[in-house]
């Protein structure tokens, strides 16, 4: 893909390209169609960042995840957590089978990995 020829439902902000899901896939699958082009689930690295999602979409899957040790919240590229929007009360792995990160316009949740949203990728251009 070159810039200037974005396909449709891609959008660049601030040195990254983003692509919003109107389709609802379990996060598995969102990450699958993710990576299958070239990026992979949306990674939130600062406050303008949250914003930016936050205030444009509603409901969708991030790439955070603590499915290999519980309770060790982990990033897509590897890295581990180290703040994070959380919404009050949250994570709270819910039935102890809370392994992936939905965000909405109250901050980030802990939510089944098997449940369908919407999700974002990022594909970061500029470092
Ligand atoms: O908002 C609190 C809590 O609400 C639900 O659990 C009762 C969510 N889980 C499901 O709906 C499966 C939790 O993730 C959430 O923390
Ligand atoms: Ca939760």
């Amino acid at each position: 893909m070159s810039l200037g020829k974005l396909a449709d439902g891609w959008i660049y902000y601030q040195s990254s390209l983003y692509f919003i899901s109107s389709e609802e896939k379990n996060w598995i699958e969102s990450r699958r169609y993710c990576t299958e082009r070239g990026t992979d689930l949306i990674i939130i690295n600062n406050r303008e960042e949250q914003e930016f999602v936050k205030n444009s979409f509603d409901g969708f899957w991030i790439g955070l995840t603590d499915s290999d040790v519980e309770g060790r919240w982990k990033w897509v590229d590897g890295s581990t957590l180290t703040s994070g929007f959380w919404r009050s009360g949250e994570p709270n792995s819910y039935r102890g089978e809370e392994d992936c990160v939905l965000t909405d316009s109250t901050g980030w949740n802990d939510y089944p990995c098997y449940g369908a949203f919407r999700w974002i990728c990022e594909k970061i251009i500029f470092k």
